[in-house]
């Protein structure tokens, strides 16, 4: 299998990040709850190494419950700030606040300790595409409308957003790309959509999302929501679905598309109950 997928402007987009990166202290990293070792890419550690880190297991409202609490546990022992997040209930401001705050608290003592009293916390949002960045960034700025506008030195038209806690947020997040190490990755990426559809032979990857879910023991989610028999071969599925949901072209030929659309649809909104893709074992 072979997902062709380079974005041609990577060049430019990291030069931007980089040159973002020289403006702020802290860094607030959105990953996916799902996907948190593939959304992940490791050059970031490097990338950040020199700021302070905020983990935002973003969607985590999609994702395992047991494995969400191992995530938070995992990425904590590694020193950083970590919060579980759904970017699309603003109910939970708060308590994203609440983990910036706590993530800038040693930078502002930082400042105290040299009579730096009014200095603001500047941080900037990155992440890999399809984390969920845009729609954190919008949830803040809607409630906080006020922009602090263009500040000295910094390159004209760049917008800052002011939060609680003197902390001051860069309204356009840093785009980062995955790292295709291996297959499992960017089936990973596939699955939740991080990748974009047009570029991958989505039949082709619906298969290898039931042998996914039958490797995690999740198979089950499938038979109940489609109201479908296992059968032999995990083939058989996409089959099974095609049949019950009557999609069949020319009233014989399976549509496999149409399958793998009701699939991908279903798991990336949830409908196939709270489901995530890795365990930090895999890690070790
Ligand atoms: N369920 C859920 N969906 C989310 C969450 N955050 C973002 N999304 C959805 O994920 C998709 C990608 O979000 P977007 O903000 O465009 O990602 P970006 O590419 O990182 O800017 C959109 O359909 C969002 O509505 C979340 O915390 N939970
Ligand atoms: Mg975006």
């Amino acid at each position: 299998m072979n997902i062709n997928w380079y974005p041609g402007h990577m060049k430019k987009t990291k030069d931007l990040l980089q040159e973002n990166l020289k403006l702020v202290n802290i860094v607030i990293e959105v990953i996916d709850a799902r996907i948190p070792i593939s959304s992940k890419n490791p050059d970031f550690d490097n990338l950040f190494r020199d700021k302070k880190r905020l983990i935002v297991l973003n969607k985590y409202d999609l994702a395992d419950p047991n494995l969400n609490k191992a995530w938070e546990a995992y990425y904590k022992s590694k020193g950083w700030s970590v919060v579980l997040y759904n970017s699309t209930n603003n109910k939970e401001l708060r308590k994203l606040d609440n983990a910036i705050a706590e993530a800038s608290k040693e930078i502002v003592e930082r400042y105290k300790k040299r009579g730096l009293l009014n200095r603001t916390i500047k941080a900037m949002i990155v992440g890999i595409p399809n984390v969920g960045k845009s729609t954190l960034i919008n949830s803040l700025a809607k409630r906080k409308s006020a922009k602090t506008g263009n500040m000295p030195g910094v390159t004209k038209g760049k917008q800052w957003i002011r939060l609680t806690g003197n902390i001051d947020l860069l309204d356009t997040p840093g785009i980062l790309w995955p790292k295709f190490d291996d297959d499992k990755l960017a089936l990973n990426l596939a699955f939740t959509g991080a990748i974009r559809d047009e570029v991958i032979v989505l039949e082709e990857i619906s298969l290898k999302f039931v042998e996914k879910m039958i490797e995690l023991n999740k198979v089950d989610a499938i038979l109940e929501k489609y109201d479908i028999e296992q059968g032999e071969k995990p083939l058989d599925i996409l089959d099974n679905i095609a049949y019950k949901k009557g999609f069949l072209l020319n009233k014989t030929e399976i549509d496999y598309l149409r399958v793998a659309n009701l699939l991908f649809n279903d798991f990336r909104n949830g409908k196939l109950g709270n489901i995530t893709l890795e365990k930090p074992e895999e890690l070790n």
